[in-house]
Order: structure tokens, then C-alpha cells, then sequence
């Protein structure tokens, strides 16, 4: 009874309500397509629940990948289109056209809209890596973060604001945006796409948010722009994991910590390797590639298909996390999966390249894999 009382509980009853008085569902796939069940609708009550999604998702062109978004997920996020080199290339020029079909995709499909990410230190332009002086580092951010935040106001509904700005002690990385212009910049973020939509919101996103020294990292952060007035919303936990790791009491940990803090926590790049990983890489530190690797048939012992006995493990430990996702379900608003079918994970291509991986809960031709019932039975 509590329950129907919490905040989450409400939106998400207007949500419902205000899906039903537009007279349709949250797919356009056709009617026998929407009474099947789906992650959508199975952990409706729960959260949200989405994908990243790429250019032929978001053109249309991959078809069997694009019902498959409709029918099981209610919200979305650009992989790579939003970002920096690729939305605002020129200092005078942006360049919206995917970005554009993005939201009108989310739009056409009562989806929840992520924009992902406006201050990254990766995948960044050229022109801004030479910018040295902080009075006009200041100036294009806020010429990029208003024009972009401006552009779809009222339309992207949450944006990762500033991306991987901590190191794995909980410092500041020494990003160009830090270099030039000290912690500044994040409050400047955080501060400008406030201003350019005051109801989208708001979240600082990294990995390895489970680690109690990273963690502390965050708290100081939060605790620094709450303590000037300068509004975050929440944290995203990018949960890129392994089959054994991390543990689920530190994953437990940073979610309460950042809960207290009222912070809404979202795990917005959810997936599981299930290859090697001899030198015990966390995260998704894109710099890190192990090139001598490649081609290495012990690194990459799957190529042909996953053993029964892997599947086995790859089910229980998205069990186990969903097990706790859905025990916070009162502080987690989204569970957004990095990738949507396990060919186009990134971690084919991360930290060797061309392996095959299997991270995901669909496989190479869009089937379910067994996880995903086993899952889906989480709530039965
Ligand atoms: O999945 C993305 C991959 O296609 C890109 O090549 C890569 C480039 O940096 O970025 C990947 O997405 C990253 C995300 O934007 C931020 N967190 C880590 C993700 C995996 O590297």
C-alpha cells in the first residue's frame, strides 16, 4: 500500500495514464506483437527499461533490430551520435540530422529520451582538444551545451551531463576540460543544462561507480554541487561487468550511498563479458587495447557459439543483479542495456579486438537467450 505512494509509483502511473490518453501503447509493432510479453512490460512497475542504440537502429535500415527495440524497451540511448565530434565538429557548426531522428524515433514511440553525453574527454573534437585558455573553454561549453540541451528541450528527457570525470581513487581525471579549467567545468555543466532545460534530468554517469574509492569520489562531487545550489538528479552506474565480478554488496553500497544523498540511480550501460579478461580490466576505460592479443584463439574461445555451461553463468549473474536492482527498485529509475544484440556490443571490439562476445540478452539473429526468460521469471 506504501508502495503506491512513492514518487516513483506516481510517475509512473502518469506515465501509464498519459500513454492510454494518447490512445496507443509504447510500440507500433502490430497488436499480436504488443500482447507478447517484454522487459518493458514485465518490470513495468520497476523501471524503465532500454538500449543503446545506433545508426541503423535510429535510420530505420536495421529493421529486425529496430521491431525488437519497439517491443521490449520504453527508453533509448544515442551510443555514439550525441557525441562531441560528432554533434558540434566545428566550433561554429553543429551537425543534428542523427541526433534529430534519434528524438523523433523516441518521440514517435512514447519513449523515455537519454542524451548521451554532452562533456566527455573522449570522443571529443579535434578544435577543442587545442582550446588552453578557461575563459574560452567556458564559451563553448556553454555554446554546446545550450544549443544542444536548447535544440530538444521538453524532448530529451535526461541527460548525462558530464561523463567519466573521476579517476578509480575517486580524483579528478586529467581531462582537457580539468586541465584548462579545474572542477570548474563539471559545476559550469551541471549548471548550464539546468539553465537550458530546467525539467530534464540530470545525472553525473561513469563505471566502476561500485568502487568504495571511486564512490567517495562521487559523493564529494554530489555533495560539492548540492552544497552551491547547482542541481544533479542522479548517477548513472554504467555496469559494464563480468561473469565473477565486482561483487553485489559493493555494487549494493554505491547505490545506497548515492540513494541518500537523493540521488536517483540508474545503470545506464548494463552488460556482462563473457570472454578472458587475464589482466582483470574493470570498467570500459576506452583507452586500454590489447592489440598483440588479437587474433589469439585463447583469448577468444567462443567464436562459434556460447557452451551451454556459460550461458548457465551468464543467466545466474544477471540474476543476481536484477535480484538487486529490483530490491532498490525504489531508487532505480532505468535499466538501459549497452548494446542491443550481442554481435553489435562493443565489447566484440573491447580491449581485443574482433572477438566474439556475448554480453547481452539477445543473440546474433535477435533471439532471446536463455537469460532473458530466466529473468522475465523474476517476476512471476
Ligand atoms: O559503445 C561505444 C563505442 O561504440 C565507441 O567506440 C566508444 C568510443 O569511446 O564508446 C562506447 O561507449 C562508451 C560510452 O559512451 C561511455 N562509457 C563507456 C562506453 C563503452 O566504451
Amino acid at each position: 500500500m506504501m508502495k503506491l505512494f512513492t514518487l516513483k509509483s506516481l510517475l509512473l502511473l502518469s506515465f501509464v495514464a498519459l500513454l492510454s490518453s494518447c490512445g496507443e501503447t509504447t510500440t507500433t509493432a502490430s497488436s499480436k506483437e504488443t500482447k507478447k510479453p517484454s522487459l518493458k512490460k514485465v518490470f513495468e512497475a520497476d523501471f524503465l527499461m532500454g538500449a543503446a542504440i545506433n545508426d541503423g537502429h535510429i535510420n530505420g535500415t536495421d529493421t529486425i533490430a529496430l521491431k525488437l527495440i519497439q517491443k521490449e524497451y520504453n527508453t533509448i540511448t544515442p551510443e555514439n551520435i550525441m557525441k562531441w565530434m560528432y554533434i558540434h565538429p566545428q566550433p561554429d557548426s553543429f551537425y543534428f540530422e542523427m541526433a534529430d531522428k534519434y528524438v523523433a524515433l523516441g518521440e514517435k514511440n512514447n519513449m523515455h529520451i537519454v542524451g548521451h553525453t554532452l562533456v566527455w574527454h573522449s570522443q571529443i573534437a579535434d578544435w577543442m582538444q587545442e582550446v588552453k585558455d578557461s575563459v574560452a573553454m567556458a564559451k563553448y561549453l556553454e555554446k554546446h551545451i545550450n544549443t544542444i540541451v536548447g535544440r530538444y528541450k521538453g524532448k530529451i528527457n535526461t541527460w548525462d551531463v558530464v561523463n567519466e570525470a573521476l579517476n578509480e581513487d575517486g580524483s579528478y581525471r586529467n581531462s582537457i576540460f580539468y586541465q584548462v579549467m579545474g572542477e570548474r567545468y563539471l559545476e559550469l555543466a551541471f549548471q548550464l543544462a539546468a539553465a537550458a532545460d530546467p525539467e530534464a534530468s540530470l545525472v553525473y554517469n561513469d563505471y566502476n561507480l561500485w568502487k568504495p574509492k571511486k564512490r567517495a569520489g562521487v559523493i564529494r562531487l554530489i555533495k560539492k554541487l548540492q552544497s552551491k545550489g547547482i542541481k544533479i538528479d542522479g548517477i548513472g552506474m554504467q555496469a559494464h561487468y563480468s561473469l565473477v565480478g565486482p561483487e553485489i554488496k559493493d555494487i549494493e553500497n554505491s547505490i545506497k550511498a548515492y540513494a541518500a544523498l537523493g540521488m536517483k540511480v540508474m545503470m545506464t550501460e548494463l552488460d556482462v563479458t563473457t570472454l578472458p579478461n587475464p589482466w582483470d580490466l574493470e570498467g570500459a576505460e576506452v583507452s586500454q587495447n590489447y592489440e598483440k592479443f588479437e587474433g589469439d584463439p585463447t583469448m577468444n574461445p567462443y567464436p562459434q557459439g556460447l557452451p551451454d555451461s556459460i550461458q548457465v553463468k551468464l543467466a545466474q549473474r544477471y540474476e543476481d543483479l536484477f535480484s538487486l536492482y529490483l530490491r532498490h527498485r525504489d531508487d532505480i529509475t532505468r535499466l538501459t542495456f549497452w548494446g542491443v544484440n550481442d554481435g553489435q556490443s562493443w565489447l566484440n571490439g573491447w580491449p581485443i579486438k574482433n572477438r566474439t562476445n556475448y554480453p547481452l540478452f539477445f543473440d546474433r539473429n535477435f533471439s532471446a537467450k536463455p537469460v532473458y526468460e530466466r529473468i522475465m521469471a523474476l517476476k512471476k
